[in-house]
């Protein structure tokens, strides 16, 4: 058949540049995050915090895609921005993940040379300044990815929902649609674990108010958060071939729990369609290690926010 790209000794990482020139750029990802080097941009970063709003209703399709699970969303009502987005309004697009063989790897970006179990993408596009996500996608300030590492632990409630789904997507062109609601905001951390060494919470927008003596936290109705958790920020690029150089990262300095049990389900996805023969000579086909290893920061800069 065709060349097709993928994360296996012939078609992988290695040799996507052939067909892909742009993953030979100055400014692709992911890096090695060395939390040293990073540089506290508090009084640009922090004066806008970072502000996320998405609706569970968002969430439409889960699909194999061969190389991961995908969630694709209508964008209808989500948001993020602030940060290094500064005004700007992003939708998100789409989320889906990359996981290893087994738990000490399958993050695409790694903290001091450490790789989690897994990484989390929720990829957006500037509304602000472009018309469609494909013209965002040429931009080098169209895309923003935030990006959550999985870490073995407890089973995560949300995530549970789309490993309870996996089953009827089980091989590559699968498509389902998505009837109960998955709330994207509930895969990010809060009050999780850390990456890095800061600490925080996250904190809804709105402020709480005391009504008849009583608090009330308007959190379950206004679905809209901002970040006291910390992240780290650069400018870099896709991970998957095209490796268009059009994405600012944001990396969430929390991790956030999910169970063996779950990463398992993950990783009986299968990379080829129903019906196919099964190319048993690579791991059964079954999608496993879909993440890219880090490249050269080069003299990019990294920034972080939170103490
Ligand atoms: C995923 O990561 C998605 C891509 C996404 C890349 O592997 O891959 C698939 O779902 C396989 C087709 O999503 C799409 O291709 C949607 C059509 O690429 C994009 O979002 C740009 C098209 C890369 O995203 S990442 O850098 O966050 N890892
Ligand atoms: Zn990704």
């Amino acid at each position: 058949g065709f060349w097709e790209w993928d994360y296996s000794s012939r078609n992988g990482p290695s040799t996507w540049v052939e067909k892909f020139p742009m993953a030979a750029g100055s400014r692709q990802s992911p890096v090695n995050i060395e939390t040293d080097r990073a540089e506290s941009d508090h009084e640009a970063l922090s004066s806008k915090p970072l502000r996320w709003k998405y609706p569970a209703t968002a969430s439409r399709k889960l699909l194999n895609p061969g190389y991961c699970w995908r969630v694709d969303t209508d964008g209808e009502g989500t948001l993020l921005s602030g940060g290094p987005l500064m005004d700007d309004i992003y939708k998100l697009e789409q989320y889906h993940c990359h996981w290893g063989c087994s738990d000490s790897r399958g993050s695409e970006h790694t903290v001091d040379g450490q790789a989690f179990a897994g990484e989390l993408h929720l990829v957006h596009w500037n509304t602000t300044k472009y018309k469609t996500f494909a013209e965002a996608a040429k931009a080098p300030d169209g895309l923003a990815v935030l990006g959550v590492f999985l870490k073995v632990g407890k089973p995560h409630d949300e995530m549970d929902k789309i490993a309870r789904l996996l089953p009827y997507v089980s091989h590559k062109e699968d498509c389902i649609e998505i009837n109960e609601p998955i709330d994207p905001s509930k895969l990010l951390p809060v009050r999780g674990g850390r990456a890095g060494n800061s600490g925080g919470i996250q904190r809804c927008v709105n402020p709480c108010m005391r009504w008849a003596g009583r608090i009330i936290r308007p959190e379950n109705k206004c679905g809209q958060w901002q970040d006291d958790n910390g992240y780290w920020t650069y400018l870099g690029s896709l991970t998957t071939p095209p490796c268009n150089e059009s994405v600012t990262w944001i990396l969430f300095k929390r991790y956030i729990e999910v169970s063996h049990h779950q990463l398992n389900i993950f990783r009986n996805l299968r990379k080829f369609p129903r019906g196919e023969e099964c190319p048993c000579h690579e791991n059964h086909g079954v999608v496993i290690n879909n993440f890219r290893p880090p490249l050269p920061l080069g003299n990019r800069v990294l920034r972080e926010c939170g103490s």
